[in-house]
């Protein structure tokens, strides 16, 4: 997949583009990373790309003219490769909300262009050359380069063939909708909190079902909008009453239980439990 960046800090998405799985990812021709500066085709002195806005006020727009160009220019190097053009991407406030699923639908284009605006955004004609418009969320940026590395890296390793990805996109795709598992590695006991001990059992069916409870307890206690959208089977219904009948707690994220009536500290209910909690 080529994705292309139109940005004034080129080096940004580069500096990204050049560590870690993108970097093997563009090493191994998976991936392909264009970046292009509008700058370059400006032709003043102080290599101007934006402007006051019509009708007064604080800050400096974009202009459209050296964007244009620079999306010529990134639509010219596609056709010379006999390759199709990219989807047209602004990032801006505006745009729709980013999420898993645009990342499932854009690791399916040949190329996507992605438009960084920065200072108050881009002379608003910018949408009358782009496809669709996109937001990282709902927090102000300076600028659009963070949710382009975002979305680069959200699609990047979706892309076939992407590193060590076959095994973990099936059991992401299981667990769509529901927040992780908790994971744990050595030393077995840290500070007082120890590894869970089904963990450390050897019974792998017991494991599994331990790992998907704890998922369905996660996301229900801590991501209650997920929760609800999410299309419980028999066997979730079946262990999320065993985990309410039976007090299991989300590890490491509920507060310790009281005894009603009881100012004394309780101990522990289970072993694995956080002795305090310093998040809290
Ligand atoms: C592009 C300029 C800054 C935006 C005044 C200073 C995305 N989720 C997101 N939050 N913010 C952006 C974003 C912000 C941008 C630009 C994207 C270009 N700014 C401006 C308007 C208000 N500030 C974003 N994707």
């Amino acid at each position: 997949m080529r994705i292309q960046v139109v940005t004034l800090f080129p080096e940004l998405i580069e500096a990204f583009a050049s560590v870690g799985l993108m970097a093997k990812a563009c090493d191994a021709g998976i991936l392909r990373i264009q970046t292009i500066t509008p700058r370059l085709f400006t032709s003043d002195r102080h290599q101007t790309v934006d402007d006051a806005p019509y009708g007064g006020g604080s800050g400096m727009v974009m202009m459209l003219e050296p964007i244009a160009q620079a999306l010529e220019t990134l639509d010219a190097a596609c056709q010379w490769e006999h390759a199709p053009c990219a989807r047209r991407i602004l990032l801006s406030p505006q745009g729709e909300p980013f999420t898993q699923q645009t990342a499932v639908r854009l690791a399916q284009e040949p190329a996507i262009a992605l438009l960084c605006g920065r200072y108050e955004g881009i002379d608003d004609r910018v949408r009358g050359l782009m496809h669709e418009e996109i937001s990282l969320g709902d927090y102000v940026l300076n600028g659009g380069e963070v949710a382009a590395v975002a979305i680069i890296e959200a699609v990047s390793r979706l892309l076939p063939g992407m590193l060590g990805n076959a095994q973990s996109l099936q059991e992401e795709s299981h667990t769509a909708g529901l927040l992780e598992y908790p994971q744990f590695t050595r030393p077995r006991s840290f500070r007082g909190m120890d590894v869970p001990s089904v963990l450390l059992s050897g019974n792998h069916a017991a494991i599994a079902r331990w790992r998907r409870q704890q998922a369905l307890l996660r996301t229900r206690a801590l991501r209650p909008d997920l929760f609800a959208k999410y299309e419980l089977t028999a066997d979730d219904r079946a262990l999320l009453a065993e985990a309410d009948d039976e007090g299991v707690f989300v590890a490491f994220s509920d507060p310790p239980p009281r005894d009603v009536g009881s100012s004394e500290e309780p101990p522990p209910a289970e072993s694995h439990r956080a002795p305090r909690s310093p998040a809290a």
